[in-house]
């Protein structure tokens, strides 16, 4: 496959000023009449040919102004229309085109889900419904008009807002017409047809306007929405309230469907789901599950601006909308919920997700400059790191200077497909100030390394501060410039409260907030009356791994008296990661027993949010651990510190966590509330260290706490108390939650993962069983996320069994998830983007591994082949 280049960006010769399309609906020959409205763009050459894109598409017709191209004025392959010399002043092409949506295991461009017709076109996949400029700088008005049997298809969807809907005279099909007045790139098409069922609800915006929401689900689902609809509601109050937008057409639909690649999709007017992110009641879904759909309806919703209003020029700045996007979600749920809960939850994804992307193979820019599928670039980086970046704006520039730039943003954009560039221009310009440095964050990858040494002066009463900036090399990359890293900081005097400094040196300091700009800074603040410890990096200011040289006594400090909650967390996990290191080698840590006293009164501290005490007792998991070890890693060697520290943990803190746990008081009846459920979390939380202690009583507190569950988030924590740690009774829970969700695969969904990760001699064997099980399809992603990937993502010590048993079967379902859907396949075979920082034994199986899927006889996806060879390289 070809590389594809941001330095070879041109604009189309022709410009699409407006496309009608119709569908005659059929399960396995759909076919799709396209007439496209072209002019020659000033500047092309007249009769320049004009080269559409196509993918696995059967031509049936084309014509210009209605007369039939004959045959040698024109070239058409699956992948390609080429109209040699086209007329020089505006034409209609009309081209006919058949898919089959039955066969289209792809789940991209047009496919049949549970017997509902639906599309998923980001990012290249409307080519393979017709064929068009199939790229985001291109925006055109489509109308669209779907045609399909009244009987299984009464709901038509389209873009934008509904025309015409009628019977068709003399047969038993009917029609409706959408017309979309936002000029749109064709990634945001989509089209839904079946038998759904809905729940709607008014909505009048904030000038005025009335607006009808609908969300739509398979018939039986209705009564799973209401969280959906009330997230729906929320989101556009709050976009009105905080960045000033309000939407756009009569009306906003949702779809949700079984089978969907991504979370969800944010085409025009019509977002399409896959139904994990919309569907919710307290017997099936998680505290987890209820905040996921809170920000994914979100997410999409703020798309409506962010994306469609204002979208990317080229897939490259696939940042601009992603991470700007994600920021605006991570905001929203910051203000409906608890701030710094929000923060550390999302700082634990940006660390387990994003990190390891960076520190590895598979590492490049928030703004990458070269790809060969486009599909692969939908990573962590792009959309955590990228939010990162502009949270880093915002810091910088204060919440009025950023709203200015923001604002700018959209006065000057709207309608635009735009750049990085263009972004940061406007708040240069809103705020008069150069971001150049700044910007290297969107193209130098890499994660840096902050390194930070106090010290005090008693006699000068000065504190200074080492800081040192560091990037490893990636792909690509050999030499790394210093970036502009925002410190967000506190000098915390003796009894907790921060000391003010009279004067400061060596760095651009305002108030709490330090630029790092340079390799390294000695910074020097004046006036400090008493030995402070310094607490860097508050609220995880800027995307770096900060080594700091403080003593576990400082830390434990920390630990209790920062006045940044985020600090407080981020020093109980710098001391559970260090502790967990020295275990991992065999070593017994200095400081270990004051540690888990701390731990204790963390647990117990009153004025702290359940949340966050939730939070703050988890351990970093055993990916992270590998991740922090960074080489020559034995993930046995981790799995068993791990294990015997919980233990250590539970038997020394067992009649805390169990008063913690007796005294919890629940509400009555179960609601998903910020509170309700920081306190299950924390209970939760208590139970699992309780059931790591492995006492008669605490497996038979865990069995009675799955018994009497009366809802998901309880039932589940507790399943999986019971079968990571091995208690008696676990396999008659499995069986129970079986027979009481065997008909919900959204639930059962659940039961697969925890599965994937019970501990086990011979996992593979395990997992191969469960591909058997009723509840798992190599046809639905939704069941190979949770099983495969949460036997990828979960059961570390399986995966990366020595004997390599965990790489072979990567490598095979790799190969065949890759016949039927690359997306997915390639999405598993990430997993092998740490295998690099493994020890010796391992590589060599994990590399083997990898060259088997070259070398395998079968042609491989452009997917699969990219991210296979990234890792090899
Ligand atoms: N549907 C994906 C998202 O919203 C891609 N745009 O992030
Ligand atoms: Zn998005």
């Amino acid at each position: 496959a070809q590389l594809i280049k941001l330095e070879d960006y041109k604009e189309t010769p022709y410009v699409i000023e407006n496309v009608s399309l119709v569908f005659k609906l059929q399960p396995e020959a759909t076919e799709v009449i396209s007439t496209l409205t072209l002019s020659r763009r000033e500047g092309t050459e007249v009769g320049a040919p004009l080269e559409l894109d196509g993918d696995e598409l059967t031509l049936v017709s084309v014509a210009i102004d209605r007369a039939v191209l004959a045959e040698e004025a024109y070239e058409a392959s699956p992948k390609k229309l080429v109209v040699h010399t086209p007329p020089a002043d505006t034409f209609k092409l009309e081209v006919v085109t058949k898919v089959n949506p039955t066969t289209n295991t792809k789940l991209e461009g047009l496919y049949l889900s549970q017997g509902i017709y639906c599309t998923q076109c980001e990012a290249e996949g409307f080519r393979r419904i017709t064929y068009y400029y199939d790229r985001p700088d291109v925006l055109s008005v489509f109308t669209t008009r779907i045609e399909a049997d009244k009987a299984t298809n009464p709901i038509l969807l389209g873009n934008g807002n509904p025309k015409d809907a009628e019977d068709i005279e003399g047969t038993d099909r009917h029609f409706a017409v959408w017309h979309d007045p936002h000029p749109k790139p064709a990634y945001l098409f989509a089209l839904v047809a079946g038998d759904l069922a809905c729940t709607s609800e008014k909505y009048t915006t904030a000038s005025g306007k009335p607006v009808d929401l609908n969300i739509y689900v398979e018939k039986g689902n209705e009564d799973r929405t209401d969280w959906s609809m009330d997230s729906l509601v929320r989101s556009m109050r709050w976009d009105e309230k905080v960045f000033g937008r309000e939407y756009d057409l009569d009306v906003f639909n949702i779809v949700a469907v079984s089978a969907f690649n991504m979370g969800a999709m944010e085409n025009k007017g019509l977002n399409i789901f896959n139904d994990k992110f919309i569907l919710a009641d307290s017997d099936t879904a998680t505290d987890m599950d209820y905040e996921g759909i809170e920000t994914v309806v979100a997410h999409e919703y703020f798309h409506n601006w962010t994306g469609n209003r204002i979208t990317c020029r080229e897939w490259f700045q696939l940042c601009l909308k992603e991470g700007l996007t994600v920021f605006r979600d991570q905001e929203f749920s910051s203000d409906e919920r608890s701030r710094p809960v929000k923060r550390i939850a999302d700082v634990i994804r940006l660390k387990s997700r994003q990190f390891p992307e960076d520190q590895g193979p598979l590492s490049h820019p928030v703004r990458p400059t070269e790809y060969k599928e486009i599909n692969n670039f939908y990573t962590a980086t792009v959309y955590d790191k990228g939010a990162e970046l502009v949270r880093m704006i915002k810091t910088i520039l204060g919440a009025d200077g950023f709203r200015k730039g923001m604002d700018l943003y959209f006065e000057r954009h709207d309608g635009d497909a735009s750049t990085i560039e263009d972004f940061l221009k406007c708040f240069e310009d809103a705020n008069q100030l150069d971001l150049s440095h700044f910007s290297l964050w969107y193209h130098q990858s890499g994660t840096p390394f902050v390194k930070a040494n106090g010290s005090y002066d008693e006699a000068a009463k000065t504190f200074t501060l080492e800081l040192e900036q560091n990037t490893a090399a990636t792909p690509g990359q050999d030499e790394k410039k210093p970036f502009f890293i925002p410190i967000r900081f506190g000098l915390v005097g003796p009894n907790g409260d921060d000391l003010a400094y009279t004067s400061v040196e060596g760095a651009h300091v305002d108030g709490d907030l330090l630029h790092l700009t340079e390799d390294k800074q000695t910074v020097v603040f004046q006036g400090i009356g008493s030995k402070p410890v310094p607490s860097l990096l508050r609220e995880f200011s800027a995307p770096v791994k900060l080594e700091s040289t403080l003593s576990r006594e400082d830390q434990i400090f920390l630990m209790r008296h920062d006045i940044d909650p985020f600090n407080r967390w981020q020093a109980t996990q710098t001391l559970m990661t260090e502790l967990l290191i020295e275990l991992t080698n065999g070593e017994e840590p200095a400081g270990k027993d004051a540690f888990i006293e701390a731990l204790g009164h963390m647990a117990e501290d009153e004025n702290l949010d359940y949340a966050f005490r939730g939070f703050g007792l988890m351990l970093p998991s055993e990916q992270d651990i590998a991740l922090e070890i960074g080489k020559e890693v034995d993930t046995d060697a981790i799995g068993k510190a791990r294990d015997a520290f919980s233990k250590e943990i539970g038997v020394t803190l067992y009649d805390t966590f169990k008063r913690i746990y007796d005294a919890m008081e629940m509400p009555a009846t179960f609601s998903p509330d910020a509170l309700s459920a920081g306190k299950r979390a924390l209970k939760l939380r208590c139970l699992s260290y309780l059931g790591a202690a492995q006492t008669k009583e605490s497996a038979a507190l865990t069995k009675a706490h799955f018994d009497n569950a009366d809802n998901m988030t309880d039932r589940m924590g507790a399943l999986t108390v019971l079968v990571i740690w091995q208690l008696a009774g676990a396999q008659d829970a499995l069986k129970a939650f079986e027979a009481r969700h065997k008909d919900t695969a959204l639930a059962m969904d659940k039961w697969l993962s925890i599965a994937a990760r019970a501990p086990s001699e011979d996992a593979i064997a395990a997992i191969r069983t469960l591909t058997e099980h009723p509840a798992f399809s190599w046809d639905n992603p939704n069941r190979i996320y949770a099983l495969i990937g949460g036997f990828l993502g979960g059961n570390t010590r399986g995966f990366h069994a020595a004997d390599g048993s965990g790489y072979d079967y990567l490598a095979e379902i790799t190969l065949q998830l890759d016949k039927t859907n690359p997306q997915v396949a390639s999405r598993m075979a990430k997993s092998f983007g740490t295998w690099k920082n493994m020890n010796a034994e391992r590589r060599v199986k994990a590399e083997a591994a990898l060259k088997r899927i070259l070398a395998a006889d079968q042609q491989l996806s452009t997917d699969v082949k990219e991210i296979v060879e990234l890792c090899l390289d």
